[in-house]
C-alpha cells in the first residue's frame, strides 16, 4: 500500500512537472536539462554575433557571464616586427639546405622571431598582443515569497527560436524566465515572470574581475572600465555596459551598484553593451540600443528577435529521426555513446549552425578560439586566431551550411591583415606580397610566434586565402572575385618571390617553415627538431594557392607577371610523397615524427579542406592518407577528431566518419587544458572541449556531418558521399554546393529517394548518379546519363525535381 501511495505521488509529481513546461514536438530542435548548470560550460550560450550572455539557470543567485566580440585589450605591437631577424635568414637557410635543422632551430630560436612578448605563451591580457575577454558577470539574486522547494526545474535553448527558458514551481507559483540576445535590436534581453502577481523579487548587479567601474543613474546600472592596450596607456579598448528594468507593478529601488526590485508581476532586463574597438561612438550606441529597446512590449521585442534569426536559422532542416525533446541533453549525449542515437547527431548539427548565427556576424571581429564565449580575463590561448587550423574551420560550414553571408567576416579579416603582413613579409624575408605566420588578432599581428617550434609556420596567410576562393566557388559571385583578387595575388607573390631550391631535386620549398606544431627526430638520432623546409602542407597550401589565382585570373581576365611566374613555379613544387612505409609524408623527408599520433594532421589539407588528394583522381595518394590517418589513430584534441570526421568523409568512409563523431561527442567535464587528446569530446552544453572549451571542435564537427552528406569539390554533386548505417533514413534540405545552388535530399534505406536542386546562379550542374539507381527523372522525364552522371542546366532561381529510380 505504503509503496503504491509512493509511486501514486511520483506520477503525481512527474504530471506536475509535465503540466508546467512546454509540451514540444519531436522535430523541434532544442537542449534540455533539468537542473542549473554547476559549470559555466553547462550554460547555455547565446548571442547575435556581437554580444552574448550564457545564463546558469540558479534558482536563488543566477550567475549570467556576459560577453561582447571586441572586447580584446592590446593594440598595434610596436616590437612585433623584429628588423634582426633578416640578418640571420641566408644563414638559416643555408643550414637548413646542408640538413643541420638543429642549428638552423637554435639559430630561429635566437633571432627568427616575432620582436617583444609576442602572444606571450598564451597569456598576454596585460601584453601589446592582448587578449579576448569576458565582458563582465550580471548576478541576479533572486527572493521568493514561499520557501518551498523547487518542483518541476527545466532549463531549455530552442535552436528554433534562440531563446533560452528556464522554468520551475516554487510553493504554487511557476517561476518562467526567457533570455535571447535580439538579432534585431541588438540589446541582451530577459524576462522574469511569474504565473502568480507580485512575485518577482530580484536584486540585479553588474561586476568583472578587473577594470570595471560599476554606477547606477536612475534606474540605470552602469558598468565602464579599460583594458589594458599592453603599454598601460589610456589607448586600450573602453567598454559601456547599461542595465535596465522595466518591470510591471513593484517597486524598483537602486543603490550605488545595484538595482532591487520587488513584489512585481514581470519584468525585462534589458542590456546594451559595447566598445570603442569597431564604434567611435559607442557611448551613443548604447544609449541608443537600450532607449529604443526599453519602449518596445516584449512581444514584439522577442518576434523581432525570432524572425531576424529564424531567417538563417531556417535555411537549412537535417533530419535524422524524431527529436527526444524528453531527455535532458547531457543525459542524451551521455546515451550516445551506446545508442548512437541518429537525431542527436542533427541536433549537433543544426546546434553548430546556431552558434555560427549567434557567434559572428557581418563587418565585426571573425569568431575566435571561443567565438563569442569566454568566462575569463585571460581567455586560453587569448582567445585569438590561430591560423594553422583553428580559424579555418570555425568557418568550414558557413557557405555548404547556408550562412554564406557570415563567412565574410573571415573574408574581411583577411583582406584587412595585408598591409602588417606586406610589411612582415619584407622585413623577415625581404619578399614581396604579404604573408602571416601562425596566429593573428584584432591589432594584425602576422609576425612569427616567439617560439619558432610553433611559431615559425608561413602558410597562415594562404590557409585564410583558400576561404577567399571557396567563396567565389560557392557563390560564383565575380564582382566579389574581383575585390579579393590583389589579396589572392599578394599572397602568392609572397611565396613567389621567397621560396628557395632544395638541392636534391631542385623542388622550390618553402624555407625555414614548420608542418604545424609537429616535431621529428633528425634521421639516426632522438634529436627533436620542428623547423625545416619544404613541408607537405606548404606545399599543398603554395599549389592550392597557385591554382586559384591562375583560375580567378582566368575568370576575371588577368594576364599578369603574378600568372606568368605561378606558371613557371608550378611544376617545380614538389610532389605529395608517399613513405614506403604506405603514409604519405609529411615533411620532405620521410622523418619519423615524435609524436605518431599528434592532433595535427598537416599534410592531410590536401585532403580536406583542400581537394588534391582524392579516391576518385588520386586513389593512391587517397589510400596514403588512409594510412596515415590509421597511424595517426582516433584520438585527438576536440578539434582534431572533428577534423578527422572530415577527411574520413572525403574517404567516402561514413561509418568510420560516424567513430570520430561518436568520440568527438565523448562526455567531459574539465577545462583544463590537456594537449594529448585525453578528455576531450563535447561538454553538457554541447560546447567542444579541447579540452579547455574551443569551439573550433563544434564548427568542424558541423562540417564533417555535411561532407558525409553532400560533397562538391569534385566538380560534381555527390549526394551522401559518406553515409554511416547509422543514417539509414533521413532527409536534409538547403545545403549549399559549389557552383551556386542550394540542395535537398530524401533517402530511405541508405538509398536516395528524390532530391532538388535549386539554383542560385545560372550554370550547369553535374550529379553523380548512385550506382543502385536505373535512371534519374527531372519532372518525370529520364534523364540522360554520361559515365555515371547527369547534367543540369539551370537558369538563377530555376529548381530540378529530380527522383532516383531503382
Ligand atoms: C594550436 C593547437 C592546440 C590548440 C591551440 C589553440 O596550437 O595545436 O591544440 O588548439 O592552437
Amino acid at each position: 500500500m505504503k509503496k503504491n501511495l509512493l509511486s501514486l505521488l511520483a506520477l503525481a509529481a512527474i504530471f506536475m512537472g509535465c503540466a508546467q513546461t512546454q509540451k514540444v514536438s519531436t522535430r523541434e530542435m532544442q537542449l534540455l536539462y533539468d537542473k542549473p548548470a554547476n559549470v559555466w560550460e553547462a550554460t547555455l550560450p547565446l548571442g547575435n554575433g556581437r554580444i552574448g550572455m550564457m545564463p546558469d539557470g540558479e534558482i536563488d543567485k543566477e550567475h549570467i557571464v556576459l560577453n561582447d566580440i571586441t572586447m580584446w585589450s592590446g593594440s598595434m605591437d610596436k616590437d612585433a616586427l623584429n628588423p634582426d631577424a633578416i640578418n640571420y635568414l641566408p644563414k638559416i637557410r643555408e643550414l637548413l639546405l646542408q640538413g643541420k635543422n638543429v642549428d638552423a632551430q637554435n639559430m630561429m630560436y635566437e633571432h627568427f622571431r616575432c620582436g617583444g612578448l609576442g602572444s606571450a605563451h598564451g597569456s598576454a591580457k596585460d601584453a601589446p598582443y592582448g587578449c579576448f575577454q569576458m565582458l563582465g558577470d550580471l548576478n541576479l539574486s533572486y527572493s521568493y515569497p514561499a520557501t518551498d522547494s523547487v518542483t518541476g526545474y527545466q532549463r531549455t535553448l530552442s535552436l528554433n527560436d534562440a531563446v533560452a527558458r528556464t522554468q520551475f514551481k516554487k510553493g504554487d507559483v511557476t517561476y518562467t524566465r526567457e533570455y535571447f540576445a535580439s538579432h534585431a535590436d541588438d540589446v541582451l534581453v530577459i524576462r522574469l515572470s511569474a504565473d502568480k502577481k507580485r512575485s518577482v523579487s530580484f536584486n540585479a548587479g553588474l561586476s568583472r574581475p578587473e577594470r570595471a567601474t560599476v554606477s547606477v543613474t536612475g534606474n540605470v546600472l552602469q558598468m565602464e572600465g579599460q583594458l589594458n592596450d599592453g603599454y598601460n596607456t589610456d589607448k586600450g579598448v573602453r567598454y559601456r555596459t547599461k542595465l535596465q528594468i522595466v518591470n510591471k507593478g513593484g517597486t524598483l529601488a537602486a543603490n550605488d551598484s545595484s538595482l532591487t526590485l520587488s513584489d512585481a508581476d514581470e519584468a525585462l532586463v534589458i542590456i546594451s553593451s559595447s566598445t570603442d574597438m569597431l564604434d567611435k561612438n559607442f557611448n551613443a550606441t548604447v544609449d541608443n540600443l537600450l532607449n529604443s529597446s526599453a519602449k518596445i512590449a516584449y512581444d514584439k521585442l522577442k518576434s523581432g528577435h525570432v524572425n531576424a534569426y529564424q531567417e538563417k536559422f531556417n535555411r537549412v532542416e537535417l533530419n535524422l529521426g524524431e527529436q527526444d525533446n524528453a531527455t535532458p541533453t547531457d543525459m542524451r549525449l551521455n546515451n550516445f555513446q551506446q545508442n548512437e542515437d541518429p537525431a542527436f547527431a542533427a541536433l549537433y548539427f543544426q546546434f553548430g549552425r546556431y552558434l555560427m548565427i549567434s557567434g559572428t556576424r557581418e563587418n565585426t571581429l571573425p569568431l575566435n578560439l571561443q567565438g563569442l564565449w569566454a568566462n575569463t580575463v585571460q581567455t586560453p590561448w587569448n582567445g585569438d586566431y590561430h591560423l594553422n587550423i583553428n580559424v579555418q574551420m570555425n568557418y568550414w560550414p558557413a557557405e555548404v551550411c547556408n550562412l554564406s553571408e557570415l563567412h565574410k567576416t573571415l573574408l574581411n579579416f583577411t583582406n584587412s591583415l595585408v598591409p602588417s603582413g606586406t610589411e612582415t613579409a619584407k622585413t623577415y624575408y625581404g619578399a614581396e606580397g604579404w604573408m602571416a605566420h601562425m596566429m593573428s588578432n584584432p591589432w594584425l599581428f602576422t609576425a612569427p610566434g616567439e617560439h619558432a617550434s610553433w611559431g615559425s609556420t608561413i602558410t597562415g596567410g594562404a590557409w585564410l586565402c583558400e576561404h577567399l576562393w571557396e567563396h567565389y566557388a560557392f557563390t560564383q559571385d565575380k564582382d566579389y572575385l574581383a575585390s579579393v583578387y590583389p589579396t589572392l595575388k599578394g599572397a602568392a607573390d609572397f611565396f613567389i618571390s621567397s621560396m628557395i631550391t632544395e638541392p636534391t631535386h631542385g623542388w622550390l620549398v618553402t624555407a625555414p617553415s614548420s608542418s604545424p606544431e609537429n616535431a621529428f627526430f633528425m634521421p639516426g638520432t632522438k634529436t627533436a627538431v620542428n623547423v625545416c623546409m619544404g613541408p607537405t602542407m606548404d606545399v599543398q597550401l603554395v599549389n592550392e594557392l597557385y591554382g586559384n589565382v591562375l583560375k580567378a585570373a582566368k575568370i576575371l581576365n588577368i594576364e599578369d607577371e603574378t600568372t606568368k611566374r605561378i606558371r613557371e613555379q608550378l611544376p617545380k613544387l614538389p610532389p605529395m610523397q608517399i613513405s614506403p612505409k604506405g603514409y604519405l609524408q609529411e615533411w620532405m623527408e620521410d622523418y619519423e615524427e615524435t609524436d605518431p599520433k599528434h592532433r595535427h594532421v598537416s599534410h592531410l589539407y590536401g585532403l580536406h579542406p583542400s581537394n588534391q588528394i582524392s579516391p576518385n583522381t588520386t586513389p593512391e595518394l587517397a589510400a596514403a592518407a588512409k594510412e596515415t590517418l590509421e597511424r595517426r589513430g582516433d584520438g585527438g584534441t576536440g578539434w582534431s577528431r572533428a577534423w578527422k570526421i572530415n577527411f574520413w568523409a572525403r574517404l567516402h568512409d561514413g561509418n568510420r566518419a560516424h567513430k570520430l563523431l561518436k568520440s568527438l561527442f565523448e562526455p567531459i567535464v574539465g577545462s583544463e587544458i590537456k594537449m594529448d587528446g585525453s578528455g576531450s569530446g563535447t561538454y553538457a552544453n554541447l560546447f567542444c572541449g579541447h579540452p579547455p572549451f574551443q569551439i573550433d571542435g563544434n564548427f568542424g564537427g558541423v562540417s564533417g556531418i555535411a561532407e558525409m552528406l553532400i560533397q562538391s569539390q569534385d566538380g560534381y554533386i555527390d549526394l551522401l558521399p559518406a553515409l554511416p548505417d547509422k543514417w539509414a533514413n533521413g532527409n536534409f534540405k538547403g545545403l549549399r554546393v559549389r557552383g551556386g545552388a542550394e540542395v535537398d535530399a530524401v533517402w530511405s534505406n541508405k538509398q536516395l529517394s528524390s532530391a532538388m536542386i535549386k539554383a542560385e546562379t545560372g550554370n550547369t550542374f553535374k550529379l553523380k548518379v548512385p550506382a543502385y539507381a536505373a535512371s534519374v527523372k527531372q519532372n518525370g522525364k529520364e534523364l540522360t546519363s554520361e559515365n555515371g552522371y547527369v547534367s543540369l542546366e539551370l537558369k538563377a532561381g530555376e529548381e530540378a525535381k529530380l527522383e532516383f529510380v531503382k
